[in-house]
């Protein structure tokens, strides 16, 4: 893929639904609220944006995300016992803001991990 984020800077690596709900703010435990997220993952960041509810498809230049996160010293992991869903990836900022992302899909929940994952790496060497 070759498109970009909306400050052109940094190519998408990844975007798509996800069910998401913030479990933690700054290291304070939040109640949880699900809710439908479009994610979109573009350089050193993880961007939330409204869900676009399958109508169309993300487009850079469409709109502003609702919150974003610096994925420099995340972490992620599979949520164990934190949900009764399935498929459900913990996963937590620098700054102790912590989410849980979810699909019914494993095969969703699993490529969202992997591309997650991959960049945190990347960052660590970077
Ligand atoms: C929560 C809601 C969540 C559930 C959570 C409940 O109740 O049902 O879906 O999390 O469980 O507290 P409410 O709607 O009253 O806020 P999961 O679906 O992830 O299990 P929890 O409190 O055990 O985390």
């Amino acid at each position: 893929s070759s498109s970009h984020s909306p400050d052109g800077l940094h190519r998408v690596e990844k975007s798509g639904q996800l069910n998401k709900t913030k479990i933690a703010e700054g290291g304070r435990k939040l109640r949880k609220c699900w809710a439908s997220s479009w994610l979109v993952l573009a350089g050193n960041s993880l961007m939330f944006y409204k869900d676009p509810k399958g109508a169309a498809a993300w487009t850079p230049s469409s709109s502003r995300p609702e919150s974003s996160v610096d994925l420099r010293g995340a972490r992620i992991d599979w949520a164990r016992d934190l949900s009764s869903k399935r498929n459900v990836i913990h996963f937590r900022t620098v700054t102790g803001n912590e989410y849980l992302l979810q699909s019914d899909s494993e095969t969703v929940s699993q490529e969202w991990y992997q591309a997650i994952k991959g960049v945190i790496r990347r960052l660590v060497t970077t």
